[in-house]
């Protein structure tokens, strides 16, 4: 704790401010995790990571940046870790997640701003994030217009280089997209001094492809009835995924499946067999933002999955691993990236198609569509989400929130009243 201490110190961490949110962080993890009956084992990996949330693993960046290696912040899952890694720089995903950065965001930015924008952008601006305080680039993307002229104002702080993500994805679009994957590859090289040879790239592709596959499968696990962990450790699993080792992290994730494979054999689950079971779909849930799977499970409901950018779009689609020359590496990685289904785009009629094929691979009894407050490309897209599951005869219920307690009783009441109609 000391040594943290002075890590966040030197990092020039607003140590008052960072008090208040850490004190936050505990109770609220035993309230809403720790007070789970029968958690599988693997998940005390989980709970050790979020008890040290902002030590270990910052440790671990400053060792890597005190030999010369670069970190390298982002907000998206649009952009392509593997030319991270092969750079010899590490990726970390920003939390986004939590309701303490919000107000300090709203001095500068508009209110009516999605919290995950006002929640990274407060972040930074009160100064209470080692992550962001520990990378020396912050990479954006133009997938909507708030994160677009945040990041004008963030530049204004730290560097930060913005990829442009195409509104389309037919053959201009997908051009566009494969000269900024390439336009980034030189600005990795740049930061760090490295090139990046065809053989590093097709080595952190497997890593990245590694731990896709451990992600998959513990969705494929979730699948079981009765539930073999809750919807809350899944997502938990999913959020720590993102700023984690990789290879550390695909080796936990994998020990944690090992274990549940037992459990479902056994018919082993943390919710009973008839639990009614939900697909989440919508806006990425960022740590700490567990409140709308609380929310549901705390109703007797179990989670089975997330459509979302922290759930099956980041790991469902792999790079292929066939090789071949740098650009032959380059093609592949943007084809894989244009894959996802962000609202972003226009039109955007596969991710209705992977909803409804996940509500029914999943066995789901409904899906509860999670939009973040002022969020307008996920709000607009439920409409046809609501059309397309009401075609295939799945009840659906639209929720749009934030990340503040303020609605939470009445947010309760609806997701119970759902539940009713799903169990009958
Ligand atoms: S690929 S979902 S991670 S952009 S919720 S900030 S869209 S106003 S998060 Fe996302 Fe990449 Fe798309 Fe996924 Fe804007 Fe909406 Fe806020 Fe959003």
């Amino acid at each position: 704790m000391a040594d943290n201490r002075q890590l966040w110190a030197e990092l020039g961490i607003d140590l008052d401010r960072h008090d208040v949110l850490l004190g936050g962080l505990g109770p609220a993890y035993k309230e809403i995790y720790l007070s789970q009956k029968d958690r599988p084992r693997g998940m005390g990996f989980y709970d050790f990571v979020v008890g040290d949330i902002h030590g270990i693993r910052v440790h671990e960046l400053q060792e890597h940046a005190k030999e010369g290696g670069k970190v390298v912040a982002t907000y998206c899952v649009f952009v392509p870790e593997e030319l991270v890694w092969a750079a010899g720089a590490i990726p970390v995903g920003l939390c986004a997640g939590a309701q303490f950065s919000v107000p300090i965001a709203e001095e500068v930015l508009p209110r009516n701003t999605c919290p995950l924008i006002k929640s990274s952008f407060g972040f930074k601006l009160g100064r209470v994030c080692p992550y962001v305080q520990s990378s020396h680039l912050i990479v954006g993307e133009t997938t909507c217009d708030g994160k677009k002229k945040m990041y004008e104002i963030l530049g204004r702080q730290q560097p930060v280089y913005v990829m442009e993500v195409p509104n389309k994805k037919g053959p201009l679009g997908r051009a566009l997209w494969y000269g900024e994957v390439v336009a980034f590859k030189d600005v990795i090289e740049k930061l760090t001094g490295n090139e990046i040879t065809a053989e590093k790239l097709a080595e952190a592709t497997r890593k990245v492809n590694g731990r896709r596959l451990a992600l998959k499968r513990l969705q494929a696990l979730r699948q079981a009835t009765p539930a073999p962990i809750s919807g809350k450790d899944g997502l938990l699993v999913n959020q720590v995924s993102f700023y984690d080792d990789v290879t550390r992290n695909t080796q936990m994730v994998n020990a944690l499946c090992d274990e549940l494979d037992q459990r479902a054999a056994e018919g082993r689950g943390v919710f009973p067999a008839g639990a009614p079971r939900i697909l989440v779909s919508g806006s990425p849930m960022a740590i700490p933002n567990w409140k709308l799977h609380h929310v549901i499970e705390s109703a007797g409901a179990v989670v089975v999955g997330e459509e979302s950018c922290v759930g099956t779009r980041c790991f469902e689609d792999l790079v292929p691993e066939t090789g071949g020359t740098l650009e032959e590496q380059l093609r592949a990685i943007a084809d894989r990236y244009m894959q996802i289904h962000c609202a972003c785009f226009t039109p955007n009629d596969e991710r209705l198609d992977d909803i409804i094929r996940l509500a029914r691979e999943t066995k789901a009894d409904g899906v509860v569509h999670y939009n973040l407050q002022f969020c307008q490309t996920y709000a607009s897209e439920a409409v046809k989400v609501e059309e397309a599951l009401g075609k295939a005869g799945i009840p659906l219920l639209r929720v749009e929130t934030d990340y503040s307690d303020e609605d939470a009783g009445q947010l309760r009441t609806r997701v119970e009243a759902f539940l009713e109609m799903v169990r009958r």
